[in-house]
């Protein structure tokens, strides 16, 4: 199946309310979160959508780069103004690890996981990242988006420099080339139910929390520059991991890089 993206293309057969109508389709840009940003800052509506094909300057956190070659991934901001407390902000960040988990099930029998606190993971390696940004108004969110990038069809081999953990994609791990545009609207049908949910009420934590493979687990975090080992002891509600060390001590770190002690599984 030819698989290119375009606006036309992408709203055929979105299944969605509101996530994804408000849609701005790029060949290619420098960064979909920046694009939608500026949107933002001029009032695009919430649910609004940023995608291409190829981002020259595509961002982590920290400032850190997201490769992608042009064509074979799904990369994509969203664009929320939820009713959350600045703090909750990482419950975006859940809903959309849980809705990339639910679509690639949906789309490719593939079990994934997630790793404390923002990729997608899949027998050890790493198949996506979300990158959460905030702007504030006082104690209140303004407005959230939320970036994901997920490695489609791209040879995890191709990508340049040295990476934080093993890289791998879709295509690899199910050994066929997988169509994107199924796989987005499988993403932003169960994104868009658990947004929903989540401006309800309903915590996505205890979901998350049994999805991330991070938990049980002897770890090593580092959080600015600190350097915390122990045990993976559970998360908060507001996604904080919780690290029991060897005294005894139970540390809250609310951001970090995590790594499994006893290195990462081998890719298969
Ligand atoms: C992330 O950061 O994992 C968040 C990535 C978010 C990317 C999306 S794409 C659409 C939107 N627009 C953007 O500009 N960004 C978002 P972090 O946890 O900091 O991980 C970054 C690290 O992952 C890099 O330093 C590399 O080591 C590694 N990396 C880069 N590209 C990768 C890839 N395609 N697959 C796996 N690992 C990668």
């Amino acid at each position: 199946m030819d698989d290119a993206l375009s606006s036309e293309r992408i709203l055929a057969g979105l299944e969605t309310r509101f996530l994804g109508r408000h849609l701005l389709y790029l060949p290619e840009t420098p960064s979909t979160n920046d694009r939608l940003r500026s949107l933002a800052q001029e009032g695009a509506p919430e649910g609004s959508v940023v995608i291409t094909d190829y981002q020259s300057a595509g961002r982590g956190r920290l400032g850190r780069r997201w490769e992608a070659p042009p064509g074979e991934c799904l990369l994509l901001s969203l664009l929320f103004r939820p009713q959350l407390a600045a703090q909750q902000v990482q419950r975006l960040t859940m809903i959309c690890g849980l809705a990339a988990v639910d679509a690639i099930a949906t789309e490719t029998g593939l079990d994934a996981a997630l790793k404390w606190p923002n990729d997608i993971v899949a027998r050890g390696g790493k198949l996506g990242g979300i990158l959460t940004e905030v702007s504030h108004q006082a104690d209140r969110l303004d407005y959230v988006i939320a970036g994901v990038g997920l490695n489609v069809n791209l040879d995890p081999a191709a990508l340049p420099g040295r990476l934080l953990a093993p890289a791998t994609s879709l295509a690899h791990l199910v050994g066929r080339r997988v169509d994107r545009l199924p796989l987005l609207w499988a993403f932003l049908r169960s994104l868009e139910a658990r947004y929903l949910a989540l401006q309800d009420g309903v915590s996505p934590h205890q979901e998350w929390a049994e999805r991330l493979d991070t938990l049980g687990q002897s770890v090593t975090v580092v959080t600015g520059d600190r350097l915390i080992e122990g045990l993976a002891e559970g998360v908060g509600a507001d996604g904080a991991l919780l690290v029991r060390q060897a005294n005894g001590q139970l540390q809250t770190v609310v951001a970090g890089d995590v790594t499994l002690r006893g290195g990462a599984r081998p890719l298969p």
